[in-house]
């Protein structure tokens, strides 16, 4: 399903107090990528949207403008269906009121500092949610259109399914749902039943559930939870409360996944660190031997890369691994594994290679190094490196010192090339790399 829209590109700021923009403006900058465009009335602020792509635009807007005093602005965004967070410089009931009724997405009152914070946390969380997908899970097709309007507000990207069955149909054609809001009572398959079939394949750390709780049940909301919901929302919610409840469990998911990643990938080139690389060698290793093929291991360490370092600085060293472990990234299927094991030393576990094809794969690796080229000044820096290839059958430790074995062969042996041998008792084989480097 090809649903995701399209990122924003830009922030436009209709504000008319200087002070306050320019306070906005150095926030956003520091906490986001997004162009910041700040005008200081509707009439500008039109002028700007009639010259752009107004999908890519996220608007942050006063409630009052010289030009627009009582909420025209926020209409006319609203209307044209830009996405909108408003300012607000009083706050009461029926401003709020006004504010969410007219569509915005959320509204920030100017009279606290830590409003900015809020404020810079929902610019992320909208930005976000674009590349997110949504489902609503209810029996009521008024429910559903309503849930789903409010969660296109957010900038989330919806589907929709009448009750559990066609919810976990759905699931397993979009992988990627990071959020389900469920009713409880459906025919079929009841919110209950969802939750539990739901948490067999998905975790908590991949997808967050808010349950809907009616009154016509006692217990319900504590149930969802037990049940393995992370959440849950009262029927007849307010939308900002509903806003709310979808920021703190989608910012959640992203914590869970920025701790995933910062504990298994280097944060150098974000290959997978050794840690990492040892567990899912182990899943692989078995996966191949249930299927009688075994992964094929390749340790691969640049050739004289601390005269690298000693000739254009550590810096530039860092460059030349960051691009090395881009074509690594590049070169293996979806299925391998690359990972950094230190320094400069690298290896990839290649799942369903036919031994006979290894050879050619190997010295395209070999080649597609050589014409990587880092610039620094008016040089060039060109690299190349020497491999070991060897089956694992086993533990991949065990594995990782016979193919360092080969790596160490082919270093003393001239480098720039890799030496395969599949099964110990036979005759490795030598890959040549590209002409062009010379070790003496
Ligand atoms: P060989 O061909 O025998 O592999 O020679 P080499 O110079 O590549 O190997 P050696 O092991 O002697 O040196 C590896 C160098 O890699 C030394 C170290 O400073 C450098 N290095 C290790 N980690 C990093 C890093 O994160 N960044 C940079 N820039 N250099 C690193
Ligand atoms: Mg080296
Ligand atoms: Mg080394």
């Amino acid at each position: 399903v090809q649903l995701k829209q399209d990122p924003f590109k830009e922030i436009l700021v209709v504000e008319d107090t200087q002070f306050f923009t320019n306070l906005i403006r150095r926030k956003i900058r520091s906490a986001s990528d997004l162009t910041v465009h700040c005008v200081t009335t509707m009439a500008a602020a039109k002028a700007h949207l009639a010259d752009r792509d107004q999908r890519e635009i996220l608007c942050l807007s006063d409630m009052n403008l010289p030009d627009a005093p009582t909420g025209e602005m926020v209409e006319y965004l609203t209307d044209i269906d830009v996405p909108t967070i408003v300012f607000s410089g009083t706050y009461d009931e029926k401003i709020r009121d006004r504010i969410i009724n007219l569509g915005a997405i959320d509204y920030i009152t100017k009279e606290s500092p830590s409003s900015l914070d809020y404020l810079v946390s929902v610019i992320n969380r909208v930005t976000r949610n674009r590349q997110l997908v949504a489902m609503v899970v209810d029996d009521s097709k008024t429910g559903r259109k309503y849930l789903s309007s409010l969660l296109r507000r957010f900038q989330l990207n919806v589907l929709t399914a009448e009750n559990g069955e066609d919810a976990i149909n759905k699931m397993t054609l979009a992988s990627d749902i990071r959020l389900i809001i469920t009713d409880f009572a459906m025919p079929k398959m009841d919110g209950f039943e969802l939750i539990k079939e739901i948490r067999k394949e998905w975790p908590k750390e991949q997808l967050a559930i808010i349950g809907l709780s009616g009154s016509e049940t006692s217990g319900l909301s504590a149930k969802f939870i037990k049940i393995g919901a992370d959440d849950f929302i009262g029927k007849n919610f307010e939308v900002e409360e509903l806003f709310c409840r979808i920021q703190q469990n989608l910012d959640n998911l992203d914590r869970l996944h920025s701790l995933h990643n910062a504990a298994t990938t280097d944060y150098l080139t974000g290959l997978y660190n050794r840690r990492y690389f040892f567990d899912m060698a182990a899943n692989m290793v078995a996966a191949g031997n249930r299927r009688d093929s075994p992964p094929v291991l390749a340790m691969i360490d640049i050739d004289k890369f601390k005269a690298v370092n000693d000739t254009y600085g550590h810096d530039t060293g860092d460059d030349v691994l960051v691009k090395f472990s881009d074509l690594l990234k590049k070169t293996i299927r979806a299925s391998d594994l690359a990972a950094r094991l230190g320094g400069e030393e690298f290896c990839i576990l290649l799942a369903d290679a036919e031994p006979e094809t290894l050879p050619r794969f190997f010295r395209r690796l070999m080649e597609v190094i050589s014409t990587m080229e880092v610039n620094i000044a008016d040089q060039v820096v060109k690299i190349s490196a020497s491999i070991g290839v060897c089956f694992v059958t086993g533990d991949a430790k065990q594995a990782i010192t016979v193919a360092d074995k080969l790596l160490y062969e082919a270093k003393e042996s001239g480098r720039n090339q890799t030496i395969i041998n599949l099964d110990g008792d036979k005759k490795a084989i030598t890959v040549p790399g590209p002409e062009g480097f010379d070790y003496g």
